[in-house]
């Protein structure tokens, strides 16, 4: 078996009492401190030639972001398990927010070693030791897409994409001097395959379609796409879904509109959504936090919270809205292929954020069985690697990914204290005042 690779997080800026923050993104770009200025250079830099790294190459933009569905390979183990064509990724799954936190840390790490490997090496010696100190606390930023944002020529503050993630082209400092500001494609805008590739070529067919013979075609792109029109009956593939298409006015609107998948919700704010998920009333455990899956228990009144709402839910529909629906599409909207946008990565961190936050609130008992409130198996779970007819439980395998260099795998007890892992989020912070008690020691009800 060839070497595995150990998913350890970011050990560098980690101090006794305290770990690196993700922070929201758009706190942190454009950088308003000298030093997120300079982790916004490195993270775009570091993203940048991840993105331009040979798709054969394990630790590639292509390869990690094909981890979540096609090309339904396998990735970092050796296994014939290739079969199956649903990806590694838990969807509809009591794994779904565990699955998802080695996957992000995977991915920050990968980011932050380009950083201190590719980028920094190319900067002049007497910026080096400033950018090494700036990468050794970055962390990857969230989207926090329940919190609306100021925007420029807007009176009022709206639910929006990050600002990183909206212009084609971005501006980045001169690695040769370290000072220069110029200007280069926006690796947050898409990702584009390198050397002019289609996707389709490493086994991604990106739309599927019926040709007037009813054969099913696929139009494989060369990069991704947010709400691009797609014209089938067009002779020529679109251009627009193979050159790759970005609308931010129709994300903008649809996150603003929140048209929930479900019945008699439309009218929940996206704030207000996100508030219930933390509200007794509607959360009573685990299970039914994390989870679509037993959305449709037989037990649940369809009209009652609990048959709709769960943290997935909320991500689902954060998934299409930044996608495109109806007459339009985007990897974003679909499974197999949403990794692929970058935009992917800071949607799923503040995914895990909600979870962390859950966590904290309800004081999860680490000696408990988490799992146990609800966990009856219903149906498939939707995954490759758990065999049909399996319960998911803590201890259930994380795969692919590996702790170790001896190839342990993941598992869900392994991934609940995210300071651990070498990361937090802002409201996190057990050494703040604000958390401790009047003895000084921190209480977690505080949070
Ligand atoms: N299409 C899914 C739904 O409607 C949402 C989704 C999209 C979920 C992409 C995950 C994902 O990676 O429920």
């Amino acid at each position: 078996m060839s070497p595995v690779y150990p998913v350890t997080g970011i050990k560098a800026g980690v101090t006794g009492t305290t770990v690196p923050l993700r922070l929201e993104v758009d706190t942190w770009y454009p950088g308003q401190t000298p030093e997120h200025l300079i982790q916004n250079n490195l993270f775009i830099w570091a993203l940048r030639f991840l993105q331009e790294r040979d798709p054969d190459h394990k630790l590639s933009f292509f390869q990690i972001a094909g981890i979540h569905g096609m090309p339904y390979q396998p990735w970092d183990e050796d296994t014939d398990a290739i079969t199956a064509n649903e990806g590694y990724c838990t969807h509809d799954s009591l794994l779904f927010p565990s699955w998802h936190r080695p996957y992000m840390l995977l991915y920050e790490q990968v980011l932050y070693e380009i950083m201190v490997k590719q980028v920094i090496p190319q900067l002049p010696e007497d910026k080096q030791h400033e950018w090494t100190d700036a990468a050794a606390t970055w962390r990857l930023p969230y989207w926090d897409w329940a919190q609306k944002k100021t925007r420029e020529g807007q009176d009022e503050t709206l639910y929006d994409v990050p600002l990183i993630t909206k212009q084609p082209r971005i501006g980045v400092i001169d690695l040769k001097d370290g000072v220069t500001v110029f200007y280069i494609d926006n690796p947050m805008y898409k990702f584009t395959m390198p050397d002019e590739e289609r996707m389709g070529c490493f086994g991604i067919s990106d739309i599927q379609d019926t040709d007037a013979n009813n054969n099913i075609t696929t139009i494989p792109a060369q990069a991704t796409s947010r709400w691009a029109t797609y014209e089938p009956e067009s002779d020529t593939v679109s251009t627009q879904w193979t050159e790759g298409t970005v609308r931010n006015s129709l994300i903008t609107s649809t996150l603003n509109e929140h048209p929930w998948y479900g019945k008699g919700i439309d009218n929940v704010p996206l704030a207000e959504m996100v508030y219930r998920l933390y509200v007794h009333d509607y959360i009573a455990s685990y299970t039914q936090f994390a989870t679509t899956k037993f959305r449709t228990s037989p037990d649940y009144d369809p009209g009652s919270p609990a048959a709709y709402l769960n943290l997935e839910y909320i991500h689902n529909n954060i998934h299409n809205w930044t996608g495109g629906f109806d007459k339009y599409v985007g990897h974003m909207a679909e499974p197999a292929v949403a990794a692929y946008d970058p935009i992917f990565w800071m949607h799923h961190a503040n995914v895990d954020r909600q979870f962390a936050l859950w966590q904290g609130i309800s004081l999860l008992d680490p000696t408990k069985n988490w799992f146990e409130s609800r966990n009856e198996q219903l149906e498939d779970d939707g995954n490759w690697y758990i065999r049909t007819g399996d319960l998911d439980t803590p201890s259930t395998p994380l795969a692919p990914f590996h702790k170790d260099a001896e190839g342990n795998y993941y598992t869900s007890d392994d991934v609940r204290d995210i300071h651990k892992l070498g990361y937090t989020y802002p409201e996190l912070q057990p050494w703040l005042d604000k958390y401790k008690d009047t003895h000084g020691n921190f209480d977690a009800s505080l949070y």
